[in-house]
This record gives structure tokens, C-alpha cells and sequence, in this order.
């Protein structure tokens, strides 16, 4: 299986609200938005829905848009004809699938300052593989040079995202007699796109260690674990050949995958906000913040007011 061809067994809808008031540049409330969200990352397959939830017909049409004032100077926008819903009227909705990655402007024929853009991405795949596309099952299997040690690695998720946690495992092993190699020296070495971008020592327990990493940049990436010696036996060899400890502690293994863009982290969150509900949520803030200090207010005046009576009514207090 390769990264490209990959079936859209995990297409997802996305719904796009036209809120009310896109039809009134000046009006255009509660932000300037026409398309709500205006900027959107799917995915190759993902299908988009736009709800028109303003009072007048919209359309979603690929191409720029006016710009805000742009239709006063006889800018009414350019369609690039590679998608058109035509006029949809409030109430009614659109969908489109998109098939290919780009980024997508659209805008509205009738009103073109209304624009929004739809940013499409490769599809990421739901199995691990490594640098070329392959897939791999865990965990991945390799020999240092010299057989002398067999190296298991396993990650965690199975999908490496930037900015998500990446938990690195691996153990050492006898080819031989196939036990756990345990309080083994090594260095892990991560490099991205030709950099090293994480360096750390270690000393394995009980015949595994682990390494947990968040990448900050999408790319291919190769796991090396190298100079992977004991340290007790490693004496001994010096003493009995040399040119051993070089070999030794060059003992190195290679491991390889691909890091994705990870957009979830800050697009796939909650989409259809419908401005009704918006605006409900808007008087309901002004009255909490017109009424809580009003009826404070007017509590406080009220006790004010019968503050002379209460010192009044004290016995023994002098009036002046
Ligand atoms: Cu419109």
C-alpha cells in the first residue's frame, strides 16, 4: 500500500454555517464572517456542507473574492470554475467532496465580499510505515552489523502527528539464545529532514527503555540507536582484541517513518455555531452583565436608604 491511493474509508463531513447578516456588508454581525468557519483543513475525500442560516439566497463559488468595497468599484469577483453551487436559498444547504489537495477560495456571486477558503490535505494513513510507504507491523525488527544484538522498536501512537506525544520502546536482544539484553549503554538519535532533532544516553532496565518525543515539524524521520554496548562486558573486550571496541561501540541500527502536520490540533474542533444561538448567548451575557450590578445597585441603595432609620432606632444614640 502505497501513500497515494489510499481509499476514503475515513472521509468526514464538515459543516460550513453562512450566519446571518452575510447579505449586509455593514451589517455582517456578530464578527466579520460570511462563511463560519472562513478557513476549514480537510482532508482528500472529506465532503463540506454549507448551511445558509442568513435571510437571503448565497452561493459558494471557487474563484477570489471583491474584497469588502471591491462591488462598489465594479469588482463582483472571479469565479475559477472549478466548483459553483449556485444560489441556495436560507434554510438549504451545499456539499462538495473534494478529490484533490490545494488550498480552495470561494466566495458568493451575489454578495462576492462574502469569502472563505478550504484547505485540502493529503489523506493521512491509519497504519505505521516507514520513510518509503511501507507498512510495518510492530515491533520493527533489526540487527546491528554484526548480528551481535537484535534491536526491537514499537511506537506509540502508531501514527506520528506533530504536536502529539510519541512514545519511542525499544528492547535489546541475543540473537543467540534470543534473551533480553538488559543494562545496555546506547545513545538514541532522532534526525528530521537531514537534522538531528533529539539526542539522549541511555542504560536499559530489565531489557528495554523508552523515549517519549513531540515533533514540531512534519517530514521523514530516522530513529538511530548506536554504540549499543554493555558496559561490563565491553571491558573485558578491550583487553582481548583491539579494533573490537570501535566495532562495538558503533553498533548502530536505523529505523525510519514519516511525521504528518497534525491541523486537528487546532481546526477539528466544534464547526456549526448557528448565529441564532450565538446571539441568544450574547443577550444572555448582557444580562448578566447589565442585571448582577444593577440589582447590586439597587441592594445597596435600598440599604443606604434605611441606614438613618437604623441609626435612629439604636437606643442611646446621640442625634446631633
Ligand atoms: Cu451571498
Amino acid at each position: 500500500m502505497g501513500l497515494i491511493g489510499i481509499p476514503y474509508a475515513f472521509a468526514e463531513e464538515y459543516v460550513i454555517d453562512i450566519p446571518f447578516g452575510a447579505y449586509n456588508p455593514e451589517l455582517n454581525t456578530p464578527a466579520e464572517v460570511w462563511y463560519n468557519p472562513p478557513q476549514i483543513f480537510v482532508k482528500v475525500g472529506d465532503t463540506v456542507t454549507w448551511y445558509n442560516d442568513d435571510r437571503e439566497g448565497h452561493t459558494v463559488t471557487s474563484g477570489v473574492d471583491s474584497g469588502r468595497f471591491g462591488w462598489m468599484r465594479d469588482n463582483f469577483g472571479t469565479p475559477d470554475g472549478l466548483f459553483d453551487s449556485d444560489r441556495f436559498m436560507p434554510g438549504e444547504s451545499w456539499s462538495y467532496t473534494f478529490d484533490k489537495p490545494g488550498s480552495f477560495s470561494y466566495f458568493c456571486t451575489i454578495h462576492p465580499w462574502m469569502a472563505g477558503i478550504v484547505i485540502v490535505e493529503e489523506q493521512i494513513p491509519d497504519y505505521p510505515h516507514d520513510a518509503t510507504g511501507k507498512e510495518i507491523t510492530f515491533p520493527l525488527l533489526m540487527y546491528t552489523p554484526d548480528r551481535a544484538i537484535e534491536v526491537n522498536l514499537t511506537w506509540d501512537p502508531p501514527v506520528i502527528r506533530t504536536h502529539e506525544k510519541i512514545q519511542f520502546v525499544y528492547q535489546f536482544y541475543d540473537p543467540m539464545t534470543n534473551s533480553n539484553l538488559d543494562k545496555m549503554k546506547y545513545d538514541i538519535i532522532i534526525f528530521q529532514n537531514g537534522k538531528e532533532v533529539f539526542h539522549d544516553e541511555g542504560l536499559n532496565q530489565i531489557g528495554g527503555d523508552y523515549r517519549n518525543f513531540v515533533f514540531s515539524e512534519s517530514g521523514s524521520i530516522i530513529i538511530r540507536i548506536e554504540g549499543i554496548h554493555s558496559p561490563s562486558i565491553f571491558a573485558e573486550e578491550s583487553v582481548t582484541v583491539s579494533g573490537v571496541i570501535e566495532n562495538k561501540a558503533q553498533r548502530s541500527v536505523d529505523f525510519t517513518a514519516v511525521v504528518y502536520d497534525n491541523p486537528e490540533k487546532t481546526s477539528h474542533e466544534t464547526y456549526h455555531t448557528k448565529p441564532a444561538q450565538r446571539l441568544q448567548f450574547y443577550y444572555e451575557l448582557m444580562i448578566i452583565i447589565i442585571l448582577v450590578p444593577g440589582v447590586l445597585f439597587i441592594g445597596a441603595l435600598l440599604w443606604l436608604k434605611r441606614k438613618p432609620n437604623a441609626t435612629q432606632t439604636k437606643p442611646g444614640a446621640v442625634k446631633i
